[in-house]
């Protein structure tokens, strides 16, 4: 029975590390890993595999165990299709990824820290460090990720019906997320 839980807990760990590991090489930094993403953000995963295996603690990393990690995360963060992998949102690097604008849903939540709802009120939500705004079409999982910041997160419902009527784009992506530039104010409720 010990031994299951050490192997169950090993194995999570290691595939924590690979999640974080390509976050980091397809969301912020894939210059360090020498690879270069195209416009939507794909890369060989021929060419990503090579490149991690330059990393310590990534020398043996396989096809396989990335398949299984994506595969098993709660959380859809990376895709594989045709032998390409890209991270499906997150990014932070110079370079735009370019997204397909889509019709949004009427509302879209967001959750976030209490200490920056001012803020927010006053200049819309802006993508921050990243390149789009993150937004969820489910309470719940806006809530998990304002949690990130604070145990008592504010919810925000942005009618992203009026923003998308008025000219704004949102940008569909797996999980139901939705991505989007500045939110104005004007669209923001608390909630
Ligand atoms: C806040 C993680 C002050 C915004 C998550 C947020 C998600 C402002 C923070 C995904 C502001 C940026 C994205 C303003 C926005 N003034 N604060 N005007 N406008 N903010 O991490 O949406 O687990 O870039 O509310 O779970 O929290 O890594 O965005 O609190 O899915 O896969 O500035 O990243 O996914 O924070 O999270 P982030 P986010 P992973």
């Amino acid at each position: 029975m010990r031994f299951t839980k050490e192997i169950r807990w090993r194995e999570r760990m290691n595939s924590e590390k690979i999640s974080k590991i390509l976050s980091y090489a397809l969301r912020h930094r894939p210059d360090e890993f020498g690879i270069t993403l195209d416009e939507q953000g794909w890369v060989s995963l021929t060419v990503l595999l090579e490149a991690l295996h330059k990393q310590k603690d990534f020398e043996n990393l396989t096809e396989e165990e990335i398949r299984e990690m994506i595969a098993t995360s709660q959380k859809k963060r990376h895709e594989i299709v045709d032998g390409r992998i890209r991270a499906i949102y997150g990014h932070s690097t110079a370079e735009k990824i370019v997204k397909k604008a889509e019709k949004p849903p009427r509302i879209l939540y967001h959750g976030t820290a209490r200490r920056f709802i001012d803020s927010i009120l006053t200049q819309g939500l802006l993508p921050k460090e990243r390149q789009y705004v993150h937004l969820s079409e489910e309470k719940e999982t806006a809530m998990t990720v304002g949690k990130r910041r604070d145990a008592d997160p504010l919810l925000l419902e942005i009618d992203a019906e009026k923003a998308w009527k008025e000219g704004f784009l949102f940008y569909p992506e797996e999980g139901k997320i939705w991505l989007s530039d500045a939110i104005l104010p004007k669209y923001i409720r608390v909630i």
